[in-house]
């Protein structure tokens, strides 16, 4: 099992931060030629290997130690810290690097004709979402209950399907809710994609390569300035 020592960096597989993810490494001067169908793909000139997996079971893989490192969203980060908590299961890790790629927000969105008279008028009613837990975070901070929709995707519909009074989505441009009659009321998240670290400590050589990528990482930064 244990034949090869090589650094493990989970990314996401295919989606918004896919792209960021591979652009950063290669702009680190890490070669790897991602195949497909293969979880799996090893650099070719540092001893790292890139897991291609969906995004949200990125936290649990660098809490749980199976990787080293992961890039993901702080808005899944923190819903799968919150979960996890609330589960029982270990949530250590470590926060090496905030990036400028994957920005969003969390926000609540209510009908574009609805008046909107704060997050107060929301107490109680039926709120659609894949974020339960930083909307349950929220409301409890202010005193309010809500009754969730837990939908991972179409979102957006929720309203208008007659399904909930209101959204907690992903915003960036803000033109999905435009499409769909929604207008955004409520900022209760704001998120960039990040790189982190399991929790113990690996062994010399791979904490070495994860300090030398951190220097590469800040060039890059630099660069694009
Ligand atoms: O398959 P997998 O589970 O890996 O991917 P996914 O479909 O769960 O995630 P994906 O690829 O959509 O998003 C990955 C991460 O990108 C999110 O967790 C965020 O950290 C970040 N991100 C940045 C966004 C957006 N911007 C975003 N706009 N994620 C989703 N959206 C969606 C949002 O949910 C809504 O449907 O885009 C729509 C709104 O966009 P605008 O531009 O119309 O406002
Ligand atoms: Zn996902």
């Amino acid at each position: 099992m244990t034949e090869n020592n090589r650094l493990r960096v989970a990314m996401q597989k295919s989606g918004r931060l896919s792209d960021d993810s591979k652009e950063l490494f290669e702009r680190c001067g890490i070669k790897v030629r991602y195949h497909e169908q293969r979880l799996l793909a090893a650099a070719e000139n540092m001893p790292i290997e890139f897991l291609r997996v969906r995004d949200d079971d990125i936290p649990g893989l660098v809490m749980d130690g199976v990787v080293d490192l992961g890039i993901i969203g702080e808005n899944v980060l923190e819903e799968t810290l919150l979960t996890r908590k609330s589960q029982g299961d270990p949530t250590e890790f470590r926060m090496l690097k905030r990036f400028d790629f994957g920005g969003c927000r969390l926000s609540i969105a209510i009908p574009r004709d609805e008046e909107w008279q704060g997050l107060e008028s929301l107490n109680g009613k039926r709120i659609a979402t894949s974020y339960p837990q930083l909307l349950k975070r929220c409301f409890e901070a202010k005193g309010l209950t809500f009754r969730p929709c837990l939908l991972t995707g179409s979102v957006e519909v929720a309203p208008r399907a007659g399904l909930a009074d209101a959204i907690c989505d992903l915003v960036s441009t803000g033109a999905t809710l435009e499409a769909n009659g929604l207008k955004e009321v409520e900022v209760i998240y704001r998120s960039k994609a990040c790189l982190i670290a399991r929790k113990d400590e690996m062994d010399a050589e791979k904490e070495d390569l994860v300090k030398r990528l951190l220097v590469r990482m800040q060039g890059v930064a630099r660069a694009r300035e």
